[in-house]
């Protein structure tokens, strides 16, 4: 058998030793295959594709991937970045969700996640679905991230060069959004479709059809980012009002379709669910009744004037273009789209829009051209709200059959689409047709191969596969179920990134690698070329306050540490170094308010800090040069040690502080003189 095995291995290796032996021929390496590779592929019995893949995933200590993932978590409120072809976990990005390690949420951070607190208060989890690299020129510029919170409509800005989390804002006209994060190709809008229709604005509506129809209302909003400053501008920000139709999946247009935002929808039939126990009409049936849902289509600048009219509203403080003003003014224009869709995603060059349809095995193909040259036409019925809808085969360039459960699509550099579907547990390859026929060999629009994949796809994702640009060669399957591919860690199962060699034209997509994903449930994700990214290693001076990205003026500097009352307020000046805090007694009275400023002096790359606070729920990662500023009031008296939470240097154990907060008059708190001596007979034991 493993005689068999070695033959069937033979011609590969073969292969793979010609390449491997390339720098033979400049005389620079000998022997790259060793003997023990066969053996360890003989005794494993691995396949001859089973070794390409583990060579083509495979990252040797110290050299980095050549593309990085930004995932979302799903609802466990965070973002995953992740390396490409070795599926290495590199970081969390805590972003709606606390989390301790990097000191989110535990006394720094926990004005950022204030921030987004609706007329509810606070929400401390997320559900992000869609990272969106921000884009310059239609290309990922490697410089923020933004992502959705599909749970309470919020949306946040992550700086990538530190990789944290800026800011996060609330929706103030709904409690769920879907369409977005995603960007318009210079990043100057992050656009955040809703999802579950509501009065806009958050109010209370009966949900009789009558009622749902006359005050429930979905809605899309043009976040203004500015990029000088890295946040969000809602000042210039809008909203237009749409029909309740469940808006889902939002893209921007680029080049051929730059000015345009496409959106689907998902329940256009209105529905209002079961209304008692025993109704037999849920949403699930009511939400697909109807043969066509709407493509929504946006036009930017007719958007921005009806936004700066007299006709533009404000709920609760944000602009909103009326729903009757959109439909009148050419801001919005309805497309039917077949079968409950989901995505609506823009091909490189702006051409073509293209819908899945869940419940259809095709993908309809959206001409941007036929759009325009239709809304010249004025060729449109009204639907039911009075918005343009466009007549079907006027605007259609193709519908490609590719399986059951078709998602989402993505694209390469070979003119090929890659499209996810769900029920048939596939990734799908087909070939676009316009200006991307001469690219492939295939007939436009059809049908080129498909890959399993383990199991039930949601999102996929391909190397700048959503930029005008895409790279090709690999695509990620995030797969929702894994069922069979791992080992049961309980009833609660990872999910499964999958990577896919996509390299090679034709029917030949291999999966190269299966990654467990046991941290969260991610949808979609955005892969960009690594050295797009330039991270800071160590933050640019000390005293930086990453919040502000500047020094902080009120941060604790070197030779003047210092404990400064001012009343009942206590200022704290800390500087933080290998391996103590200064100072490292500190002595309060119980009910002084405790300002503490910790700067961390370090300049050596990873050389981090912690700061844990027993009894206070703080927690601070202190990265080298960061300033931090925490707040508390000193309410119970006692002795708190704080201790650095990082292993950071050999005498790590021994960088400790005391916090003593001392009785105020009259307090029955234990104090030395009323505590038990120890038993002398015992001392020493
Ligand atoms: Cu999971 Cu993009 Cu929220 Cu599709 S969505 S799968
Ligand atoms: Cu500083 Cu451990």
């Amino acid at each position: 058998m493993s005689r068999q095995f070695t033959s069937k291995l033979a011609p590969h290796l073969a292969g793979t030793l010609l390449l491997a032996m390339a720098p033979l021929a400049s005389g620079q390496a000998t022997g790259v295959i060793p003997p023990e590779a066969a053996a360890i592929a003989a005794e494993r019995q691995l396949s001859p594709d089973d070794v390409a893949a583990a060579l083509k995933t495979y990252m040797p200590s110290g050299k980095f991937d050549e593309y990085m993932l930004f995932s979302s978590g799903g609802h466990s409120g965070q973002v995953f970045v992740i390396g490409v072809p070795s599926m290495r976990l590199l970081r969390t990005i805590g972003v709606f969700t606390p989390e301790p390690w990097q000191g989110y949420g535990y006394g720094v951070g926990n004005e950022i996640l204030a921030e987004g607190a609706g007329p509810l208060g606070e929400t401390h989890w997320g559900d992000t679905h869609h990272p969106a690299l921000s884009e310059t020129k239609g290309e990922y510029d490697g410089q923020f991230c933004f992502i959705n919170d599909k749970n309470a409509a919020r949306l946040a800005v992550i700086d990538l060069r530190d990789f944290e989390t800026k800011q996060i804002i609330k929706n103030p006209l709904a409690l769920s959004d879907h369409g977005g994060a995603c960007v318009t190709p210079d990043t100057e809008y992050v656009v955040e479709g809703g999802q579950f229709a509501m009065p806009l604005g958050m109010a209370y509506a009966p949900m009789d059809q009558a009622s749902y129809d006359a005050t429930y209302r979905g809605m899309v909003t043009f976040w203004k980012f500015d990029r000088t400053k890295g946040r969000i501008d809602p000042s210039k920000s809008f909203a237009i009002e749409l029909p309740p139709y469940w808006q889902d999946l939002f893209d921007a247009g680029k080049l051929a379709s730059a000015g345009y935002v496409f959106g689907n929808s998902f329940c256009s039939e209105r529905a209002t669910g079961t209304a008692k126990i025993g109704d037999k009409n849920y949403f699930e049936s009511g939400c697909s009744q109807a043969d066509t849902d709407m493509l929504h289509i946006i036009d930017i600048k007719l958007a921005e004037k009806a936004a700066a009219g007299p006709s533009a509203k404000k709920v609760n403080g944000m602009t909103v273009i009326p729903l009757e003003v959109a439909a009148a003014e050419g801001v919005l224009y309805f497309a039917p789209e077949p079968k409950s869709p989901h995505g609506a995603d823009v091909t490189p060059g702006g051409e073509f829009i293209v819908v899945s349809g869940k419940l259809d095995p095709h993908v309809t193909v959206y001409s941007i051209d036929k759009i325009k040259s239709t809304i010249a036409a004025k060729k449109w019925t009204k639907d039911s709200y009075g918005v343009p809808l466009l007549d079907f085969d006027s605007i259609v360039e193709a519908q490609v059959e590719l399986g059951l459960g078709p998602l989402h699509t993505q694209f390469d550099d070979k003119g090929y689409a890659y499209t996810s579907l769900f029920l048939d547990s596939a990734v799908a390859r087909w070939s676009l047709g316009g200006p991307y026929a001469s690219k492939h060999p295939e007939t436009p629009w059809t049908l080129v191969g498909k890959v399993p994949v383990q199991y039930n796809i949601g999102h996929l994702g391909c190397a700048e596969g959503d930029t005008a640009s895409p790279d090709g060669k690999y695509l990620i399957a995030f797969n929702k179920w894994s069922l069979d591919r791992f080992p049961t860690t309980g009833p609660l199962l990872p999910q499964n990134f999958q990577l896919v060699d996509i390299a090679k034209t034709g029917d030949t997509m291999k999966v190269i690698y299966d990654m467990p994903v046991g941290f969260g449930e991610p949808h979609y994700a955005q892969m960009i070329k690594a050295d797009k990214i330039k991270a800071w290693s160590v933050y640019p001076e000390i005293g930086w306050n990453p919040h502000t990205q500047s020094v902080d003026p009120g941060a604790a500097k070197v030779g003047e540490e210092r404990i400064e009352r001012n009343g009942s307020v206590v200022h704290v000046y800390t500087t933080v170094t290998r391996s103590h805090f200064k100072p490292e007694r500190v002595v309060v009275k119980q009910g002084d308010h405790v300002v503490w400023h910790l700067t961390s002096l370090e300049r050596a790359v990873d050389a981090t800090h912690g700061f844990a606070l027993a009894g206070h729920d703080i927690n601070l990662s202190l990265e080298p040069g960061e300033a931090a500023t925490i707040e508390f009031d000193a309410n119970t008296s006692g002795v708190y040690p704080f201790y650095c939470s990082e292993f950071c240097s050999a005498l790590h154990l021994e960088m400790v502080g005391y916090l003593l907060v001392e009785p105020s008059e009259g307090s029955s708190k234990v104090s030395i003189e009323n505590a038990q001596p120890l038993d002398a007979t015992k001392k020493g034991i």
